[in-house]
């Protein structure tokens, strides 16, 4: 065997057994998910054959010759039995796109498709997309909703200045798609999921309207909207359902993650929440539920948030960030959360439905100030007493 070919074999080899390494839950969490081990995607998991010239002739080096930087905020269905996600893919050429991985358990062996998802561009082609909520929706399409950028060229001297959009498409297998026109709205958006049921006939949007590129400005928070017709979506009135407010986790910015997960106690929400600090923006992950009847009406709010970056996942392009777009609610009422880390790697962290909803039910709720949660804290240790017969 040439030299060239015990370099691939090996490198063959390497690969395949980081992609079939055994993930493990981590203990000693905090009861309400469970984390595991090991990331379930990185860079290091995309096909070899997006990353190497395999013919000896061309690369005799055995370079790379397109590097692949990070893989993070997936969108994630279960179809046919199997765990997808649909991965946002970033280059090391900063252009994210999305592929799918596929795993047997949700866990671990996860695994690209061959190629990444060719998103027809036929509309207003962008510059870059990522981070795309998935529903399977029961007007009997799957929707991806997923942020558009494009430069902004009202202002022609910033090379910085972007706009952000809800792109929009649609499928049946997450092979071949679909693309509508953008969500036409007032404002930018980023953040839009679409609610998997239809509300008073129509469909049902939460938004994130935000006054720049950036900030969210007046945005006000996770917004509410019904929409006609998904193939010409147009937001004419938009609610705040779900706000900011002062000296929170979600101070500067929040938006929904995936769509929620029907529970008969009423609709299980996560979604991110965003502060400032000296290190710059802390994203966090917290949870809320909305009532079944009314879905635009908040009926429980833990305060503080549910996830946060820990150890090594603080660490990575873009630091102090925990974020997530996809869960699968399976059969057995185990909800798997896929999450980003530090918009570097891909996790899963493991709860029920039973489980999140005792969460919410039953976590007390941010008082927004010192005093309210010291009095918060005391309440507990007296009701600990009395349990404890101290
Ligand atoms: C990045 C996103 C980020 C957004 C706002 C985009 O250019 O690709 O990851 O969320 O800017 O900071
Ligand atoms: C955003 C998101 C994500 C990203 C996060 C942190 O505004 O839309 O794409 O994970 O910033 O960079």
């Amino acid at each position: 065997m040439s030299n060239f070919a015990k370099r691939v074999e090996a490198l063959r080899a390497h690969h395949e057994e980081l992609l079939t390494r055994k993930n493990t839950p981590k203990q000693w969490g905090n009861g309400i998910y469970t984390k595991y081990e090991y990331p379930i995607l990185t860079a290091e998991h995309t096909p070899l054959e997006w990353r190497y010239d395999f013919s000896e002739k061309d690369n005799p080096y055995l370079m790379q010759r397109i590097m692949m930087n990070a893989t993070l905020n997936s969108g994630a269905i279960k179809l046919n039995g199997k765990y997808l996600l649909v991965v946002r893919v970033e280059g090391a050429d900063r252009k994210s796109f999305f592929a799918v991985a596929e795993s047997p358990n949700g866990i671990d062996n996860f695994r690209f498709w061959e190629e990444p998802i060719t998103m027809p561009e036929d509309i207003i082609p962008a510059t870059n997309i990522y981070d795309m909520r998935l529903t399977q929706h029961e007007d009997g399409w799957i929707y991806g909703i997923f942020c558009a950028e494009r430069h902004d060229d009202s202002q022609p001297g910033d090379l910085s200045a972007a706009t952000a959009t809800a792109a929009i498409a649609r499928t049946h297998d997450l092979k071949t798609w679909e693309r509508l026109p953008d969500l036409k709205t007032k404002s930018q958006q980023r953040n839009v999921v679409l609610h998997p049921e239809f509300v008073n006939g129509k469909y049902a949007l939460y938004t994130r309207p935000q006054d720049g590129f950036i900030d969210a400005g007046s945005g006000g928070g996770i917004g509410w909207a019904l929409v006609d017709d998904m193939t010409h979506a147009e937001v004419k009135e938009e609610k705040i359902i779900n706000a900011r407010h002062y000296h929170t986790i979600m101070e500067v910015k929040n938006g929904e993650g995936p769509h929620p997960i029907k529970t008969p106690k009423g609709w299980l929400h996560l979604a991110h929440g965003v502060r400032g600090c000296a290190s710059g923006l802390r994203y966090v992950l917290y949870m809320y539920m909305t009532s079944l009847e009314d879905p635009t009406k908040v009926i429980a709010q833990p305060g503080g948030y549910f996830l946060v970056p820990e150890g090594e996942e603080y660490i990575g392009d873009v630091m102090n960030v925990a974020f997530a777009n996809g869960w699968i609610e399976d059969e057995d009422g185990r909800v798997l959360i896929y999450y980003a880390s530090s918009d570097t790697r891909m996790h899963v962290a493991v709860s029920t439905v039973d489980k999140l909803v005792d969460y919410c039910m039953n976590t007390p709720e941010d008082g927004y100030a010192t005093a309210a949660s010291v009095e918060t804290i005391k309440k507990l240790v007296a009701k600990n007493r009395e349990t404890l017969g101290k």
